[in-house]
């Protein structure tokens, strides 16, 4: 379990460095580009929210709202080059200045809220730490999302994907099955069984792209995550393959590398990148802190 803990965070720093060689690529590659070339493996806001999160949920012994928006916000200070979506900075500023998380200041800037997969891609630590209960992570997961993502998709969307993670943690054999049961939006349920229908059409990149998407917004991206782990045999090329659909490429590689490495554990991850990845000893330490919270919560 401590390996997977630890995979799992170092499976969202390689996909999300990784992909970030190709955010925003629009084209679909027709076979994975193997990153021979890549010499040192930075991570984005992806990984740097993820990195907030883990540490709060250690230091609260689970997830309190106003520590984790005040451990965002020191954290985007001391890191504001990470490049970050549009949205929060913005509340970062207006917390600051004194606003409160439960103010759901995404609503100040996006009808509704927003929808972003920016909530989605720094879940993964509530996956692992509420392994146990798919009720206690969901609610977690909710909460987490609202302080940035208030919007009903982008809050299903960190909730579909953290339970992901926590499956992938178990090696739960009836996975698709299981997240069918567990999400509310039928935007995700029609999503869900083209999953199903494209596993065993996985060169379909183009069909594939436009049923899932490989988009910045939590519905065109979280799926196809998913997708992009489940159609693939190991840690590698779940990565390769998801970075070769375009798009948010760090993201969508970030998502897909954290249930990667929920299920196959630090030995699954390639040495060749652990190598290259920055902060690996901090990224691995977190996993190990994450993991002894985890077991004191039980
Ligand atoms: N920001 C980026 N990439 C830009 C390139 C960065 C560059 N390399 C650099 O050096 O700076 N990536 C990161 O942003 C994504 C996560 O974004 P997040 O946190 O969800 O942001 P936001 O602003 O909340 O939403 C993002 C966009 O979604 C659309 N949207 C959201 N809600 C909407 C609504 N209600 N109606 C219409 N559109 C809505 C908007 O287009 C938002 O701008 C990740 O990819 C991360 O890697
Ligand atoms: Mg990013
Ligand atoms: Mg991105």
């Amino acid at each position: 379990m401590e390996s997977k803990f630890i995979g799992c965070l170092l499976g969202v720093a390689l996909g999300d460095s990784l992909g970030a060689r190709r955010e925003g690529a629009l084209s679909i590659l027709d076979k994975p580009n193997n990153f021979k070339d890549v010499i040192s493996l930075n991570y984005t806001d992806d990984t740097a929210m993820t990195i907030g999160l883990a540490e709060s949920l250690i230091e609260k012994n689970g997830l309190d709202p106003e520590h984790l928006a005040r451990r965002f916000l020191e954290n985007y200070e001391k890191e504001p080059w990470r490049g970050y979506g549009p949205g929060p900075p913005t509340i970062f500023f207006s917390w600051k200045r004194g606003a409160s998380w439960q103010d759901e200041l995404d609503k100040k800037i996006y009808p509704g809220g927003s929808f972003g997969n920016g909530s989605a891609m720094r879940v993964a630590p509530i996956g692992l730490f509420y392994c146990d209960s798919p009720e206690q992570l969901r609610q977690a997961a909710y909460l987490s999302s609202r302080l940035t993502h208030s919007h009903p998709l982008a809050m299903e969307g960190a909730a579909l994907l953290a339970y992901a993670v926590a499956l992938a943690l178990k090696e739960d054999q009836d996975f698709l099955d299981k997240l069918m049961a567990f999400v509310e939006q039928d935007i995700y349920k029609l999503k869900i069984n083209k999953i199903k229908y494209f596993l065993s059409r996985k060169d379909n990149r183009r069909e594939i792209v436009r049923e899932l998407g490989h988009g910045i917004e939590a519905f065109n991206s979280v799926p196809t995550a998913i997708f992009c782990f489940l159609a693939n045999p190991t840690f590698e090329e779940a990565i390769l393959y998801a970075i070769s659909l375009g798009g948010d490429t760090d993201t969508i590689a970030a998502m897909c590398g954290a249930i990667a490495g929920a299920r196959y554990g630090l030995e699954g991850l390639p040495e060749k990148w652990l190598q290259r990845i920055e902060n690996r000893n901090y990224l691995t330490q977190l996993g190990q802190r994450l993991y002894e919270a985890y077991l004191r919560s039980k």
